[in-house]
């Protein structure tokens, strides 16, 4: 039995994709992000920060969605590049990019979204998360540029990082990343993807379509 700890729009998502992608079932237990469920002991017995997505998996727990993707890949010995191959470096340098980008936006999310009253927000702050996400964004459709995905494949990594493009549009206007947009044209048509979507259960985090910089 496999059990994907999930919560709606989250990084879970990232583990779902991976799951639909290998033809692993999965059982999936939602929380929300807002009512204290990700603190409660039960749940920090098994993700010690209080963070989504977790994994129960061949007797035990995981916790970290890059972990999770190692893992899977490793166990699996499927979507990712052995250690020692050509693209292991490639493969995981991305995957860890990934992560690094979805810091940002979880910062922006807080900020755009979670933080109240809205007076509580930091305009400067806003501002520079923006261009740090800018700077993600610009090494992205440079790397994307003439390929489909991040290595010479499809890889695990592309899970990591195609979850996050939905939510970069939130806060960069698209038209400066031709590449990106076709990469999350091809990430949205894998069938996978789509199952993985189906099940997800929509998105508990945003309500439009692109959130503008406040006056600093
Ligand atoms: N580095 C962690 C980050 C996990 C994370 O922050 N997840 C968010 C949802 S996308 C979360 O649980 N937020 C709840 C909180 O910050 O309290 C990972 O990749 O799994």
């Amino acid at each position: 039995m496999i059990r994907l700890h999930h919560t709606p729009g989250s990084r879970s998502m990232r583990i779902l994709w991976l799951l639909e992608e290998m033809g692993l079932d999965c059982e999936v237990r939602s929380y929300s992000l807002t009512d204290g469920s990700l603190r409660a002991p039960e749940f920090l017995a098994l993700s010690p920060a209080g963070r989504i997505p977790a994994l129960e998996i061949d007797g035990q727990v995981i916790f970290e969605s890059g972990a999770i993707v190692e893992y899977l890949t490793e166990v699996q010995g499927q979507l990712a590049p052995k250690p020692g191959e050509a693209e292991r470096a490639a493969f995981l340098s991305w995957v860890h990019f990934a992560e690094t980008q979805a810091n940002i936006l979880q910062a922006l999310n807080i900020h755009h979204i979670f933080l109240r009253p809205e007076s509580a927000r930091s305009a400067p702050l806003m501002a520079l998360d923006t261009k740090r996400l800018t700077v993600t964004m610009k090494a992205l459709e440079r790397h994307l540029a003439g390929r489909d995905w991040l290595l010479s494949d499809f890889s695990a990594a592309d899970c990591m990082l195609g979850f996050n493009i939905d939510a970069m549009f939130r806060f960069v206007r698209p038209e400066s990343f031709p590449a990106i947009v076709a990469y999350r044209d091809r990430v949205k048509a894998r069938p996978a993807y789509q199952r993985a979507l189906a099940k997800a259960g929509g998105d508990a985090i945003y309500t439009q379509d692109f959130y503008e910089l406040p006056d600093a």
